[in-house]
């Protein structure tokens, strides 16, 4: 198969807050193509799109899946993306490589909290968008309901374009305002050809129309002066008017239908060929000069059969299967080899891809999402898909002494295919993090860990890294000694300790004089005050933020050595430690909640039981920003708890800030436990 021309392919990612019928959308337009012979469904796992084990044990997306069809001899190219919050990576990824979004609002729920960020999205990166207002025979919904929020919040340039006919279960067709025709509902059958405007329904049609034409000649002047003129407008003026208006980003036009009943199907396709402009029309926003040929990878999944697949946009050129690229990451070379066409989980081998398509490649050896491949070796500034920061943190164990490396071999596989979960060691606790968007993006994880690399591992809350450190000046002497026959051991230090400033840090200063203590021993002092601020006295945490000068000791000619004087400084240490007034430092984060206005209060409230200091609000737009200071520890759960109290509205993200004194009854019960874990460490 030769590559399709860049004019003849439309990009489209289908994106909208969860279960608003994406993946059900996309079946049915697969279906009516004729891509497909069935209209499978979500519940019963036989959609094309969420073909993982996963998606179909939850019924929801986790991962963009590419699919293709063909309508008015052009090839679609369509991107089922996960509506869920914790996946919003790859919705992301999508966007980035597509020229139009189809976004999916339920006509039950309305505008909903991924209707909005991912608007925001697609309006960052200039896409083309067209609406689809679904679930019309659903109880309460109402399409006219859901349109008003449309205009209010994304503007009065979202304009229908089609009309229900009838209600709930009574819903019947749809009416096109724009060709002036109407569709039955072909209840899961293929959709037929356009009919009759429903007589009863005149009045409500005129109103409609003359809000479309109101709109569409906003957009252009010509036809905007016959308007006024008085003068009738044919419906293909109106529509090219309006296409070239979608394609120009100018209108979003509203459609609607079932897409379990495949009810509105063939209006959308026909759209998404007129309005969502080709990559011809659009060139890629990714800019790549010097190559010839270029693909981008936004998506890398593990597939049953072929193992590892890297899904990609060709940006420049052709890429066909003899071709060997440069990874412009990591230098290296990559035979390309066994290029494919999906549908799902379903592929076909290809030739090569044409500027602009969008396709598949399998058994590369080393290249992951976010990658550049170029038939060149050149250093090109790679592309930026903006992925949040994971915020969720786990500390992962496996349960099997000794998978540790398979854990973590089999969990940065899971990362290259989704950038936005993290492995790392905490270098302080020791411990193996797993982070995510959300928990159950770190749960899904699990899941896919066990599975498919047959490991299993335990979730834990990670440990806090408290540290350690002084409050007062103070003195210390540590004297070993040790003179029983033979050659013996003798070491002796004074010391003082100081406490140093924003408690970071450490300091030794030589202060000996007269030689007291020998040079050459004074650095294994040194050393052996270090080693005890490993783990201080009080809680076992690491010691910070001291200042140790070395004042005074004494030296044995014979006896004396490197490790007698270590031993002393560490006695020293200890003693002087004691009298410091040591306290108990944790990290605190710089945290922002967005959560909707009217639960500002009680997540402020909630902020405030978790030690929370408030350091500022910024209402926008129905939303507020707050901005707050919480310690970590109190920060492992959140994310369950926001979603409780916002109803899944809510976001929020953190970082590092700056370590704070625990305050002291929060103290006292770290100290103590931290005892009592020494205590069963000795038994
Ligand atoms: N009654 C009715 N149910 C629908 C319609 N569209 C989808 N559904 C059902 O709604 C549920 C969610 O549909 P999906 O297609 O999985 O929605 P999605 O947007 O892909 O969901 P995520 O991938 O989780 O974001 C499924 O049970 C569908 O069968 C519709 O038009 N009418
Ligand atoms: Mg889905």
């Amino acid at each position: 198969m030769p590559a399709v021309e860049p004019g003849k392919i439309r990009n489209v990612a289908v994106v909208g807050h969860r279960g608003t019928g994406k993946t059900s959308l996309v079946e049915a337009m697969l279906f009516q193509a004729g891509a497909t012979n069935r209209l499978g469904v979500v519940e019963q796992g036989s959609t094309v799109s969420d073909w993982d084990e996963d998606e179909q044990q939850r019924q929801m997306s986790i991962a963009d899946t590419l699919c293709h069809l063909e309508w008015q001899g052009r090839k679609i190219n369509l991107i089922d993306t996960p509506g869920e919050p914790s996946f919003q990576g790859d919705a992301i990824a999508a966007l980035h490589v597509v020229e139009g979004a189809l976004v999916t609002v339920s006509g039950v729920m309305g505008v909903e909290v991924q209707t909005t960020r991912n608007w925001q999205r697609a309006e960052d990166l200039g896409l083309a968008r067209v609406i689809f207002v679904n679930m019309l025979d659903r109880e309460r919904a109402d399409f006219f309901r859901v349109l008003e929020q449309l205009r209010a919040q994304f503007g009065t340039q979202c304009v229908a374009v089609h009309l229900p006919i009838g209600a709930e279960h009574e819903l019947t067709g749809i009416v096109d305002v724009l060709h002036m025709s109407s569709y039955a509902s072909p209840d899961g059958d293929r959709e037929g050809k356009p009919g009759e405007i429903p007589a009863e329904l005149a009045g409500q049609v005129d109103e409609y129309r003359t809000q479309l034409l109101d709109s569409v000649v906003e957009t252009d002047e010509a036809l905007m002066e016959r308007y006024l003129d008085g003068q009738e407008l044919s419906p293909e003026e109106v529509a090219s008017a309006l296409k070239s208006a979608v394609t120009r980003g100018e209108l979003f036009p509203v459609m609607c239908g079932v897409a379990t009943k495949n009810l509105g199907t063939t209006a959308v396709l026909d759209l998404l060929v007129e309005g969502v402009p080709s990559p011809a029309k659009k060139g890629s926003r990714i800019e790549v000069e010097g190559a010839t040929d270029a693909a981008f990878i936004f998506k890398t999944v593990a597939d049953p059969f072929s193992g590892r697949i890297n899904v990609f946009r060709v940006l420049k050129g052709t890429i066909s299967s003899d071709a060997t690229l440069a990874n412009v990451r990591t230098h290296g070379k990559e035979r390309v080899g066994a290029l494919l066409t999906l549908q799902g989980k379903e592929h076909e081998s290809a030739d090569e891809f044409g500027e602009g398509d969008l396709g598949a490649v399998a058994k590369l050896k080393d290249v992951m999402t976010g990658d550049l491949l170029l038939d060149s070796d050149q250093q090109v500034e790679l592309p930026s898909l903006d992925f949040p920061e994971p915020v969720m943190s786990f500390a992962i164990t496996p349960k099997a002494k000794g998978d540790e490396e398979k854990v973590a071999t089999s969990l940065r596989r899971l990362s290259e295919e989704d950038p936005t979960l993290q492995l790392r060691r905490d270098p302080q606790t020791g411990e193996q993090l797993l982070s995510g968007m959300t928990q159950m993006h770190v749960e899904v994880a699990v899941d896919r860990l066990n599975r498919r690399f047959g490991v299993e591992v335990d979730l834990n809350p990670p440990r806090v890294p408290y540290l350690e450190t002084i409050r007062k000046e103070s003195r210390g002497h540590g004297r070993y000694k040790k003179q029983t026959g033979g050659r013996g051991q003798f070491g002796d230090a004074h010391i003082v300790l100081e406490p140093i400033e924003g408690h970071t840090g450490y300091e030794f200063v030589d202060k000996i004089v007269g030689g007291v203590i020998p040079q050459g021993f004074r650095p294994a002092v040194d050393k052996g005050i270090q080693e005890a601020m490993a783990q201080g006295e009080l809680a076992g945490a690491p010691v910070q933020g001291v200042r140790v000068l070395l004042v005074d000791g004494s030296y044995h000619t014979v006896d004396s050595s490197e490790m007698a004087f270590k031993v002393a400084g560490s006695m020293a240490f200890k003693q002087a430690y004691e009298q410091a007034d040591p306290v108990l430092l944790e990290p605190i984060m710089e945290v922002d909640v967005t959560v909707p206005d009217d639960t500002v209060g009680s997540v402020n409230g909630d902020l405030n039981s978790r030690r929370g200091r408030l350091q500022g609000m910024e209402p926008s737009g129905g939303m507020t920003m707050i901005k707050a200071e919480v310690p970590m520890a109190e920060m492992l759960t959140y994310g369950q708890a926001l979603t409780s109290m916002t109803g899944g509205r809510g976001d929020y993200h953190m970082q590092f800030l700056r370590y704070d004194e625990v305050p002291s009854h929060v103290a006292q019960k770290l100290i103590d436990d931290s005892k009592k874990e020494k205590e069963e460490a000795k038994v």
